[in-house]
C-alpha cells in the first residue's frame, strides 16, 4: 500500500507499506500511485506503557479484545496492559490470557505493585502489598516493566536481576535510596510526582534523583494529575527523549461518570475524575491521545508531545520498531484531519475499523444527541458532547458546537425522567412562567438567566416517539459545587436561594401546576413508606429494621410542619423545593452566585423546606451517600453560614412561626429524604438513579444518621437561627 501526499514532520511525503512495515518514504511526487491523503498529517501510532483499561474493561479482567479495540480507535496502537496490586494468581492469569486481539497490540505487561510502599499506595489495594519477590516475578510471562518502591527489602537484588525495565513508583524512598536503585538499573519514574515522596529543597527524593541521573519519567498529562506548569517543568528538565506521556487510564475511560471496580475496590468517577472512596485519585479517564493534546494545550509543541507518547516510550521499553515512521519500523500510524483529530488509525499496515460494545453505546448517544440538537435549532457544527453526572433524576448532556469564527458554543440537553415527572409538559409551562418572571428581575442586575430553546415545532420541549422527553437550555459558564468547605460560598448559596424566594414572592402561585403532588408532604411520604414496609415486595425489609425503628420513633416530629401548614400556621410560598448547593451556579471569577437552576419542582411549598434541604446537603460533613457513617454529621459553622445568607435575604418576609421552625425544617426534610431513599430501596430502586446495588440504602442510612445528629444539635441550631435573625 502507498499513502500518497501525507505531511510527515512537516514535509509532504509518500509512504510505502509492505507486510506491516514501512518500506519506503520519499518526498511527495505527482507520479506516485496510491491513496491520496490530500496533505493530511501523519504521526506514529501512540504507545501507552501504562494503562489499566478502558471501555468498561480492566487489565485484571484478563480479557483484552475490547480494551485493544477501544485503544485502537483512540490512536493507541500498542500498549503494555498494566496490572494492579492484587494476588499473584490474578496477575499470572492476566499474563497468561489470550493476546489474540484485533486492535492495539500488546507489547508485554507492566506490573504496578504489589512491590510498593504502603504509604503511597494511592488507589492500589493495600491488602496485597509486599516486598519484591524475584522468584515469583520471573515466573510471570513477558513482564516488560515493573513499578517498585526501592526502599523495600530485597529491591536492589530484584532490580539487578528481574530482567524487566524497572520504574520507581508508589514509593516513600528518599534521594539516596533512589540513586542506589538507579545505579542498580532502575530507569524510570512511574507517574512522576503522583504517589511518591515529594521534592523538597533539602530532601530531593525520587524526582531529584531522576534529574541527577537523567532517567526516564512517566507523566500523566490529563490536566488533573499534574498542574500544567509541572508538566512543563518535567518537559524542561527531562526533554522529549526522557519524558514519557502515559494515560494511566482505567476502565471508566470512554464511559460516563459512575461507580466502577478497580483492583478490587469501588471507584467513583464524577466529572471525569476517578477517586477511591477515601478520595485518592485513582487513575485517569483520559486516553493517551487526550493526554497528548492536553500537554500541547499547556504550551508544549505538539510534535514534542507526540514524540513523548510514541518514540520515547518505545525506546524506554527497548522496542525500536515501534513509535516512529521510518523505513523498517512497524506500520502503525495515525492520519489526522485539519483540526488535528484522528481520522484514521493504521496498525501493522492495516486501517482498523473495530469498535467495542461500550464505545458503540457512546457513539449511539453521540448520534442521538446531535440528532436531537438539530431539532432545537442549535447553531454551528456539532463537535462533541459530554454526559454531565448531575442530579439523581434526569439525564443531562453538554453539547458543543463549533461556530463560524472558531469559537465553541455550548448547550445543555436534558432527557427528563418521565417516571418521576409524569407530566413534563406542565413542568415546561411552569418553568416558562417562572423563568420569564425571573428574567425581568434579573435583567436589571445583569446576571445570566436560564432559558429554554424552542424547537422547529415551536415548543420548548420535544417528545420523541411519544415517549422520550427532551429539552434544551442555555449553558451557563459558571461553577457548581457538590460539596463545599468554604463558608463564604455557603453564605452566598444561602443568599442565592433566599433571593430566589424573594424574586418569586410576587408570583401568583395559583398559575403553577403541581409537578409532583405532595412532594414535601412528609406525613404522606411516611404513609407510602409504611405501606412499602408492609408489602416488602423485594424481601428487603428484614435488613432495615433499625432504620424502620428510627423512622417510626420520629414520624410524629417529622410530620409537624405538614400539620402546621394544613392548619394555616405557616404560609405556602412559591419555593424551589430542591435546594442542593449544586443547583446554584457561581461566577468563575468572583465566586458570586449567578443563578439558581433545576426549576422542575418550583411549586407552592414551605420556606423551611428550602432552607432545610440546602442545609442537609451542604452543611453536612459528608456527601449525601457517604457509606462511612462516622464521617457524617452536621457542621454547625456551615449551618450558620448558610443561615446568614438565606435568612439575611428573607428575614423581612418570614413570619415568627417560620423562623421558629427553620431548624425543624432541616431535621424533618432530612428524615423525609431518608424515608424517600429507603422507600425506593424497598420498592426496587425505580425512582432515584443508582450507581450500585445498595446505593439507595446507603443514601437512606446516611440521611437518617445526619438527622439523628441534627436532633442532638437541635437547640444549638435554633439558637443560631435566633442569633442570625437578631443580627440582620
Ligand atoms: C433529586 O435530581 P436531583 O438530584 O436534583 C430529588 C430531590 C432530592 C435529591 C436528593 C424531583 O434531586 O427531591 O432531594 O434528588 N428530586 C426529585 O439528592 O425527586
Ligand atoms: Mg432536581
Amino acid at each position: 500500500m502507498v499513502l500518497k501526499n501525507v505531511k510527515l514532520d512537516g514535509v509532504l511525503s509518500d509512504i510505502t507499506i509492505e507486510n506491516g512495515k514501512f518500506t519506503a518514504i520519499a518526498p511527495a511526487s505527482a507520479e506516485t500511485v496510491g491513496e491520496d491523503c490530500g496533505g493530511k498529517t501523519v504521526i506514529p501510532g501512540l504507545v501507552d506503557i501504562h494503562t489499566h483499561g478502558c471501555a468498561g474493561y480492566d487489565t485484571m479482567d484478563a480479557h483484552f479484545e475490547e480494551i485493544s479495540n477501544f485503544l485502537a480507535k483512540n490512536g493507541t496502537t500498542s500498549f503494555l496492559p498494566t496490572t494492579m496490586t492484587m494476588d499473584y494468581d490474578s496477575i499470572r492469569r492476566v499474563t497468561e490470557a489470550s493476546r489474540d486481539v484485533s486492535g492495539a497490540q500488546i507489547l508485554g505487561f507492566h506490573m504496578e505493585g504489589p512491590y510498593i510502599a504502603m504509604k503511597y499506595k494511592g488507589a492500589q489495594n493495600e491488602k496485597f502489598i509486599k516486598d519484591p519477590d524475584l522468584e515469583e516475578f520471573k515466573n510471570l510471562a513477558d513482564m516488560k516493566m515493573v513499578t517498585i518502591a526501592p526502599e523495600l527489602a530485597g529491591s536492589l537484588e530484584f532490580i539487578k536481576n528481574c530482567g524487566a525495565v524497572v520504574s520507581i513508583g508508589h514509593t516513600a524512598a528518599d534521594y539516596g535510596q533512589c540513586i542506589e536503585a538507579i545505579d542498580a538499573g532502575a530507569m524510570c519514574l512511574t507517574h512522576t510526582f503522583n504517589a511518591m515522596s515529594p521534592i523538597h529543597h533539602r530532601n530531593p527524593g525520587p524526582i531529584g534523583a531522576a534529574v541527577e541521573k537523567n532517567i526516564y519519567v512517566q507523566a500523566i498529562t490529563d490536566g488533573l494529575h499534574l498542574h500544567p506548569s509541572i508538566v512543563k517543568l518535567l518537559y524542561k528538565a527531562f526533554g522529549v527523549e526522557r519524558m514519557v506521556i502515559i494515560s494511566d487510564s482505567m476502565r471508566a475511560t470512554g464511559l460516563g461518570d459512575g461507580t466502577y471496580e478497580f483492583g478490587g475496590q469501588d471507584i467513583i468517577v464524577k466529572d471525569s475524575v476517578a477517586r477511591t472512596l477515601d478520595g485518592a485519585i485513582a487513575g485517569s479517564t483520559s486516553t493517551l491521545w487526550t493526554c497528548v493534546k492536553r500537554a500541547a494545550s499547556f504550551g508544549i509543541p505538539f510534535e514534542d508531545a507526540v514524540r513523548m507518547a510514541t518514540r520515547t516510550p518505545a525506546d524506554l521499553i527497548h522496542m525500536p520498531n515501534k513509535g516512529r515512521i521510518e523505513v523498517g519500523a512497524d506500520a502503525d500510524l495515525l492520519l489526522l484531519d485539519e483540526h488535528r483529530e484522528i481520522e484514521k488509525v493504521m496498525i501493522a499496515g492495516e486501517f482498523v475499523h473495530s469498535e467495542c460494545e461500550h464505545h458503540r453505546k457512546y457513539l449511539a448517544d453521540k448520534e442521538k444527541v446531535s440528532e436531537i440538537g438539530k431539532i432545537f435549532h442549535t447553531k454551528g457544527e456539532f463537535v462533541g458532547f459530554e454526559t454531565i453526572n448531575q442530579g439523581n433524576i434526569n439525564t443531562t448532556y453538554r453539547l458543543d458546537y463549533r461556530q463560524e469564527d472558531g469559537t465553541i458554543k455550548q448547550y445543555i440537553l436534558q432527557k427528563v425522567n418521565t417516571y418521576v415527572f409524569k407530566n413534563p409538559v406542565e413542568i415546561m409551562q411552569n418553568i416558562g412562567k417562572v423563568t420569564n418572571h425571573l428574567r425581568n428581575k434579573v435583567r436589571r442586575i445583569n446576571k445570566p438567566a436560564l432559558h429554554f430553546y424552542s424547537t422547529i415545532h415551536g415548543e420548548n420541549y420535544y417528545i420523541e416517539n411519544d415517549s422520550t422527553f427532551w429539552r434544551m437550555e442555555n449553558y451557563i459558564d459558571a461553577v457548581g459545587f457538590d460539596t463545599c468547605d468554604s463558608l463564604d460560598i455557603l453564605r452566598n448559596a444561602g443568599a442565592a436561594f433566599g433571593e430566589f424566594q424573594n424574586q418569586l414572592s410576587d408570583f401568583d402561585a395559583n398559575t403553577l401546576f403541581t409537578t409532583i403532588p405532595d412532594f414535601h408532604n412528609t406525613a404522606k411520604r411516611l404513609e407510602v413508606f409504611f405501606d412499602a414496609v408492609k408489602a416488602d415486595e423485594y424481601g428487603r425489609v428484614a435488613t432495615v429494621q433499625n432504620e424502620i425503628k428510627f423512622i417510626r420513633e420520629h414520624a410524629e416530629l417529622a410530620s409537624e410542619l405538614t400539620k402546621m401548614q394544613e392548619n394555616g400556621d405557616v404560609p405556602l410560598r412559591v419555593t424551589h423545593n430542591d435546594t442542593k448547593i449544586n443547583n446554584v451556579l457561581f461566577s468563575r471569577d468572583t465566586g458570586a452566585p449567578q443563578t439558581v437552576i433545576d426549576l422542575d419542582t418550583v411549586m407552592p411549598g414551605l420556606a423551611m423546606h428550602d432552607f432545610g434541604d440546602a442545609v442537609r446537603f451542604a452543611a453536612s460533613t459528608a456527601r449525601e451517600d457517604e457509606p462511612d457513617l462516622s464521617k457524617v454529621s452536621l457542621d454547625l459553622a456551615k449551618y450558620r453560614a448558610f443561615a446568614e445568607g438565606f435568612i439575611g435575604k428573607t428575614a423581612d418576609a418570614l413570619t415568627a412561626n417560620e423562623i421558629n421552625t427553620m431548624a425543624l425544617g432541616a431535621i424533618s426534610i432530612t428524615i423525609e429524604l431518608g424515608v424517600r431513599f429507603l422507600t425506593d430501596y424497598l420498592t426496587g430502586d425505580k425512582y432515584f438513579k443508582i450507581e450500585y446495588a445498595d446505593h439507595n440504602l446507603v443514601r437512606a442510612r446516611c440521611q437518617l444518621h445526619l438527622a439523628a445528629d441534627m436532633l442532638k444539635k437541635r437547640a444549638e441550631m435554633e439558637k443560631i437561627v435566633c442569633e442570625v435573625v437578631a443580627s440582620v
